[in-house]
């Protein structure tokens, strides 16, 4: 039976995914981690503080409960990551480092650590983005998860660790919020449109970008690390693709909804950054070696959240 530790878990992602991998491995066996303490349905199972960067902690808790598996969520993201360049770095590293070297030393089934589409960069093919392509990230959490998936490569190659990663695109869900990310308007949008009814947009209108709905991203998690480890050929990390859009084509959506609703645009820093990334990827590497397929495209989605989060506001 596998036991598995999640860090980072009272995030946007870590929140559902530990709640996805308790249904599926069990309540008791899936230990939730985070410098905060948990709210709702993820307080109803096993938790401790953790702080990340603390690789003594990681491993007393690792050994406490007989660990076989990490999932390591916490990170500083790209816009977050720009106001303290040497701490988003710090983190970001030094974290992966300890998850790696736990893995290593005690001998862990697997791991989960996510990449990102941040790790491309101005000079990448922008349309299509390729599996291996020209990487030239210029934010630091870009950087660090570059510099993450050669270090992944590196102990699967070197000391046969098992690690498996995804570059997630933007992760779009209402049940946690994001914090720190360029893609956070795409989830601050439908708060917005339902509260206000009008919505302020950080990028310009055409600014457009790989996405993901949340279950899709959760959906592709669990069965990559479910994959036969024959299968698995990227061992730095995986293009996945589901959706792309421009805060245009989003309003647009929302509006066949809620048609009252508005939007304005005043890009601000997080311009840049969205500027240096693809407008969408391919991901037909995952799609044929473990058989990666999203199940939601933006009219799916959009009303999805606009249902679930009508009901979470009490509307
Ligand atoms: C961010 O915007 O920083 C993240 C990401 C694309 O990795 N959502």
């Amino acid at each position: 039976m596998s036991k598995i530790l999640v860090t980072g878990a009272c995030g946007q992602l870590g929140s559902e995914l530990t709640i996805a991998l308790r249904t599926k491995h069990g309540n008791d066996n899936v230990l939730a981690t985070d410098v905060r303490n948990p709210s709702g349905q993820l307080a109803e199972g096993p938790f401790e503080i953790l702080n990340v960067m603390d690789r003594d902690k990681l491993f007393e808790l690792a050994n406490k409960y007989q660990i076989t598996q990490v999932y390591h969520l916490a990170a500083i993201l790209s816009a977050k990551g720009e106001s303290d360049p040497k701490f988003a770095w710090q983190l970001n590293m030094e974290s992966l480092i300890h998850v790696l070297d736990l893995a290593k030393d005690n001998k862990l089934e697997k791991i989960y650590w996510p990449s990102s589409i941040a790790v491309f960069g101005p000079s990448t093919p922008r349309i299509n983005t390729p599996q291996d392509t020209v990487m030239d990230p210029n934010t630091v959490y870009g950087i660090s998860k570059l510099a993450g998936e050669r270090w992944c490569e590196y102990y699967f190659q070197k000391y046969g660790v098992d690690v498996r990663s995804l570059r997630y695109p933007g992760l779009i869900g209402y049940k946690a919020k994001p914090g720190g990310g360029t893609t956070d308007y795409a989830v601050d949008i439908f708060y917005k449109a339902l509260e206000e009814g009008s919505f302020e947009c950080f990028l310009s209108e055409n600014t457009a970008l790989p996405m993901m709905y949340i279950d899709d991203a959760i959906k592709a998690t669990i069965d990559l690390m479910e994959a036969d480890i024959e299968t698995i050929k990227v061992r730095s990390s995986y293009n996945i693709a589901a959706i792309s859009f421009t805060p245009k084509e989003i309003a647009n959506e929302i509006k066949k909804l809620i048609p009252e609703f508005n939007i304005s645009y005043k890009p601000d820093f997080r311009q840049q950054i969205a500027d240096s990334w693809p407008d969408s990827i391919d991901d037909k590497k995952a799609r044929h070696d473990w058989g990666w397929n999203h199940d939601f495209d933006l009219s799916k989605m959009t009303n999805e959240i606009l249902e679930g989060l009508r009901k979470q506001l009490g509307l």
